[in-house]
C-alpha cells in the first residue's frame, strides 16, 4: 500500500496521478479519517483474515474479479460507476488477492483526494459515510475478497446535496471532526 495526494490533473484515471515530488500520506493520517489498513501476506492469509473477520463481525464474503474477463458485459459500466464519487451506509472492506488498483478517498476537512495504491496482501477498510471512488490501474486487473457484516448494503450514493444530508455521512463527519 502506498498513499499520496492525488494531483487532480486531467488525464487517464488509470495513471498514478502522483505529484512530482510525491506528497505521501501516512497510515496515521489515513487513520485520522477512519480508514484502516492492515498488511496480511497472501500466502496462508486464510487464518489471519478469518480472525480479523471474526473480531470485527464480518460474517460473509465473496470474491470480485475486477477485469474485462471477470466482469464481462458489465465491465465498462462497473468501471465507470466505481469511479463516480460516492459513499455507502456500510464499511467497504477489501482484501487484495492479486493485481493492483487505486482507491481514492476524500480527506476531511480539506476535501483533497488521497490516492491509495493497493496490492496483494493489503486489507483496506473504508468507513461508512466516507466519499471515495475506485479505479483499475494500467494492469487492468485486480482480484479482491469483499467482506461484509450481514447482507451487503453496497448501494452507492453519489455525491450530492442529498447525500451530504445522509445520516451515515453526518455521523462520519462528526466522528472524524472530533479532536480535529
Ligand atoms: C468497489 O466496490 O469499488 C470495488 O469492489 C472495486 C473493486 S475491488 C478492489
Ligand atoms: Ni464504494
Amino acid at each position: 500500500m502506498r498513499a499520496y495526494y492525488y494531483d487532480n490533473l486531467p488525464g487517464d484515471q488509470r495513471l498514478p496521478h502522483d505529484y512530482i515530488p510525491s506528497r505521501p500520506v501516512s497510515v496515521e493520517a489515513l487513520k485520522a479519517i477512519d480508514v484502516s489498513y492492515w498488511s496480511v501476506p497472501v500466502e496462508g492469509y486464510q487464518a489471519k483474515i478469518d480472525a480479523i473477520a471474526k473480531e470485527r463481525g464480518y460474517k460473509n464474503r465473496d470474491t470480485i474479479n475486477c477485469s474485462k474477463e471477470g466482469l464481462k458485459e458489465a465491465y465498462e459500466d462497473k468501471i465507470r460507476s466505481f469511479f463516480e464519487e460516492h459513499m455507502h451506509e456500510d464499511e467497504e472492506i477489501r482484501y487484495i488477492l492479486s493485481g493492483t488498483g487505486f482507491f481514492d478517498v476524500r480527506e476531511t476537512p480539506s476535501d483533497a483526494w488521497i490516492r491509495i495504491a493497493i496490492e496483494p496482501g493489503d486489507l483496506l477498510v473504508l468507513p461508512s459515510g466516507i466519499y471515495h471512488r475506485f479505479t483499475l490501474d494500467e494492469s487492468n486487473k485486480i482480484q479482491a475478497l469483499r467482506l461484509f457484516k450481514e447482507e451487503p448494503k453496497w448501494i452507492p450514493y453519489n455525491r450530492s446535496e442529498e447525500t451530504d444530508a445522509n445520516p451515515y455521512r453526518a455521523e462520519y463527519l462528526k466522528r472524524v471532526t472530533v479532536g480535529a
